[in-house]
């Protein structure tokens, strides 16, 4: 029975991972505009669903634009000096690969104080597999706890070859 279940929870996680790869889609920052002054990026993000394996597109002449990943003091202080990763090749892609929210700004001076700013919010889209298992062994005795461990310990194995398998996606 709990290999019954552990293979449960395997399949669940590899077709949790399945049906996020398959869904993937390739976001064009400001679309035809691309990454440029003038646009409204935070009206650009409304109304979009960003979920993990999608992909940011950001397109912009490359002397003229950075793209300039921040943390969220920095994005609102349009401050680069700290700054998680920089482009300026003129094509950066980006792929979301977990929730949470991620800042972009420019790195010119002035342009991102006129909004060349970017914030997207990835849904939190964590498998829960192990929820129940986990309650169920620590409402239970013991002696059922035993049999629970092994589950436990192929479903953090599975989850953790589901990363690496979206890790994968990430660096194609
Ligand atoms: C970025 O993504 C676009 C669209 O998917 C693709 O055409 C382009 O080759 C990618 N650029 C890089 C540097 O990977
Ligand atoms: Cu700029």
């Amino acid at each position: 029975m709990p290999k019954t279940l552990a293979r449960v929870a395997l399949l669940f996680v590899a077709g949790y991972t399945a049906a996020a790869l398959a869904s993937a889609t390739t976001f064009v920052v400001g679309d035809d505009k691309g990454w440029t002054m003038g646009v409204d990026y935070v009206a650009w993000v409304r109304g979009k669903t960003f979920e993990v394996g999608d992909k940011l597109v950001f397109n912009y002449p490359g002397t003229e634009h950075t793209v300039t990943e921040v943390g969220k003091n920095d994005y609102f202080a349009c401050a680069g000096g700290d700054a998680l990763s920089n482009d300026r090749s003129g094509s950066t892609n980006v792929t979301l690969v977990g929730p949470g929210t991620r800042y972009f700004i420019c790195d010119i001076p002035g342009h991102c104080t006129i909004g060349m700013r970017l914030a997207v919010t990835v849904a939190g889209g964590e498998p829960p597999p192990v929820a129940s298992p986990t309650s169920a062994a620590a409402a239970s005795a013991p002696a059922t706890q035993h049999t629970m461990v092994p589950i436990v310990v192929t479903v953090v194995v599975a989850a953790a070859a589901a990363t690496g398998a979206l890790t994968k996606l990430a660096l194609l």
